[in-house]
């Protein structure tokens, strides 16, 4: 599948940064082609300015808000990132489709921090102008949800988080959710922490997205997974998760498999198994198989290590999970030695956290009502008390 990546505020921004990255390893890796452009929308120039891969013109590193921000960023005001996308948008709508790849473009991926401000409000109304203009397309967005320690420290983050998923889930074919706090190392500084983590965000979709489009015949599946099978899978909250085991060396030389005893082939499907499980452990939200309503798995490995056994194995292993699920599968040959199964569970009917946001955050807008009506009322009564006095102006 061919995604065209927009990026939008620094987080999207450097996670759109990521995805290029992928795009030059399948190139180098698979001779595959999964980006059709990678683009950073910013009010802060200078965040503009950090970025590594995506190609450094304004076209692709693109400044709104720049004669009412200065260049500055919104400070975590997503409502007026919401509202410099709807008067600067159409520099975006023009990147895109002046991009030189846009007809081979499968479905755009839009990308945000949800606690942030630019990202989190311009999110929803880049979506919507997309999905104007270039019905048919799917626009998928991808929401990076904050680190535990700023939802204690700033409540504005928690409720800029759940306007962001109200908004977007109201406009996008399907909301990836991508929990910071999952990805935590404690012992990381904070800059290495975020560039790690946006490595670990986007590498469940490698093997996704290269899976349809790999012309080299090395490395086509039996059973592969196109961008259709793909965009059938996802609709709604999704959640994705790549796991990998390891294959014992022993079993690496094709006459100890040649044996095919019922052990050897046994130990196969546990192994894939055993890759599923960490997938579903390294989902990128926290959520129940059992909720979704379409589930997809890919399993990449070693040629001489796939089969119509592992396959199913694989197949009724999920299905278990994921018991309510519309089930899609394909298979991959990749690298020699281990076994990769990416995973993705959409349509999910209920996710804890998204729920969480929601009720703190209509909890936090009362109070802040409340605050303000307060406040109002004790401006007003100092300005009473200085009724009789005169004006110099
Ligand atoms: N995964 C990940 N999260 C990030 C990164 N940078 C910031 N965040 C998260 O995104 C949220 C802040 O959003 P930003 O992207 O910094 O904000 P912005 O969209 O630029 O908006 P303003 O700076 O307020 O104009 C916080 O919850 C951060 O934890 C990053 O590189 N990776
Ligand atoms: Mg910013």
């Amino acid at each position: 599948m061919k995604l065209m990546v927009i990026g939008l505020g620094q987080c999207g921004s450097r996670i759109a940064d990521e995805f290029a990255r992928l795009n030059r390893r399948a190139h180098s890796e698979r001779r595959a082609k999964i980006i059709t452009g990678a683009f950073a929308v910013n009010t802060d120039q200078a965040d503009l300015t950090g970025l590594s891969h995506i190609s450094s013109d304004y076209m692709h590193r693109i400044l709104i808000g720049g004669r009412k921000t200065w260049g500055h960023g919104v400070g975590k005001v997503n409502e007026m990132g919401a509202e410099l996308a709807r008067e600067d948008g159409d520099k975006v709508i023009d990147a895109v489709r002046t991009a030189p790849d846009f007809y081979q473009t499968h479905a755009f991926l839009l990308v945000a921090g949800g606690a942030g401000g630019t990202g989190s409000g311009a999110i929803s109304v880049i979506t919507q102008m997309l999905k104007e203009r270039y019905v048919g397309k799917p626009v998928y967005a991808l929401i990076a949800l904050p680190f535990e320690h700023e939802e204690v420290a700033e409540l504005r983050s928690v409720y800029n988080t759940a306007t962001c998923l109200k908004s977007i889930q109201s406009v996008a074919d399907g909301v990836f959710l991508a929990d910071n706090q999952r990805y935590v190392r404690k012992d990381a500084s904070m800059s290495t922490n975020l560039m790690r983590i946006n490595t670990q965000i986007v590498e469940p979709f490698y093997d996704l997205m290269c899976a349809g489009e790999i012309t080299n015949s090395r490395h086509v599946g039996s059973k592969t997974l196109d961008a259709g099978d793909i965009m059938q899978s996802i609709d709604g909250w999704t959640a994705i998760g790549v796991g990998r085991t390891e294959i014992p060396r022993s079993f690496r030389f094709p006459w100890e498999l040649s044996r095919g005893s019922f052990r050897d082939k046994s130990s196969e499907t546990m192994r894939a198994m055993q890759a599923m499980d960490a997938a579903v452990s390294e989902l990128s939200i926290a959520c129940g198989p059992e909720d979704a309503g379409r589930a997809l798995y890919l399993m990449s490995a070693p040629a001489k290590e796939m089969s119509m056994d592992i396959a199913k194995g694989l197949g009724d292993y999920l299905r278990e999970l994921a018991e309510n699920a519309v089930i899609r599968a394909g298979d991959f040959p990749g690298e020699k030695g281990v076994i990769d199964v990416t995973i993705v569970l959409s349509q999910l009917a209920f996710v804890q956290k998204v729920r969480d946001y929601y009720d703190r955050a209509s909890a936090f807008a009362q109070t802040q009502k409340e605050r303000i009506k307060d406040t109002t009322g004790r401006l007003r009564d100092m300005d009473d008390a200085a009724k009789g006095l005169p004006s110099l102006i």
